[in-house]
């Protein structure tokens, strides 16, 4: 089954109502691919003033981070329902920015994905190791164990994409080659098919992250394992329009 490419926009903490309305109307004005799925996520305070700016058909809105809970006292958190009300789909979670600044491990990891599903939002759920863990040999072991707190949880992937985010690849302009990506990749398919079943790993998207931009997308064209990209500082640039379209 073929799997739609998938482009997500990560923001992180940029933006303001300026750029953030320079940035959709961009999208909104853009000959896009008709083939990509795509999914912005602007800081969660913009998360309203994004949807509400959205034109394009094939772009959505998405979160960074949610919590557990719907509602009550919890000070500071974003409400998986809230995020819904203003017409957000999607939420980024395991995102190693947040793993490591906020203490996120995987069994919160887990808990919120699942939260997150049970209540209607899709996940953008990433993995990943660290440049110490790839040193080690050990990056399949990282992965592997990362997926396996969100499967004790999650039965129904549906609505789960994966982004397989090298931490050294993160914001530092040296991102993973094709090559080297499309190998985990294909390892993470093959972990889901032995974990998911066959139907469920060939129709989960894995994307990857890390330095991804205009000019590289492109180079992973024929990759098969590849079914897109999560990017971060390019999602603020016009080239993000070249990645939403490198797969056609
Ligand atoms: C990885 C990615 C987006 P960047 O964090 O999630 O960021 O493209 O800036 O490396």
């Amino acid at each position: 089954m073929a799997r739609q490419f998938f482009v997500g926009g990560n923001f992180k903490l940029n933006g303001s109502k300026a750029s953030i309305k320079e940035i959709v109307e961009r999208l909104n004005n853009a000959q896009l691919s008709k083939n990509t799925e795509v999914a912005i996520c602007p800081p969660a305070i913009y998360l309203d003033y994004a949807a509400s700016l959205v034109t394009a058909p094939t772009v959505s809105v998405g979160a960074q981070n949610s919590y557990t809970k719907a509602s009550g006292a919890f000070t500071g958190e974003n409400s998986v329902e809230m995020i819904k009300d203003v017409g957000a789909k999607w939420v980024i979670l395991g995102h190693s920015e947040r793993r490591t600044y906020f203490h996120e491990d995987d069994k919160i990891v887990a808990d919120k994905t699942k939260f997150a599903l049970d209540s209607g939002l899709g996940v953008i759920l990433c993995i990943g190791e660290t440049l110490e863990e790839k040193k080690a040999g050990i990056t399949l072991d990282v992965v592997k164990r990362q997926l396996d707190a969100v499967i004790a949880e999650v039965k129904d992937w549906t609505n789960v994409v994966i982004a397989y985010e090298p931490v050294w690849a993160i914001g530092t302009g040296l991102a993973a080659t094709p090559e080297d990506a499309q190998e985990i990749h294909a390892s993470i398919r093959e972990y889901l098919v032995a974990k998911l079943g066959a139907s469920v790993a060939a129709a989960t998207r894995i994307l990857y992250g890390g330095s991804a931009n205009g000019s590289n997308a492109v180079t992973f064209k024929d990759k098969a394992d590849v079914d897109g990209f999560l990017v971060g500082g390019a999602s603020l640039k016009p080239e993000f329009v070249d990645i939403i379209n490198s797969r056609d």
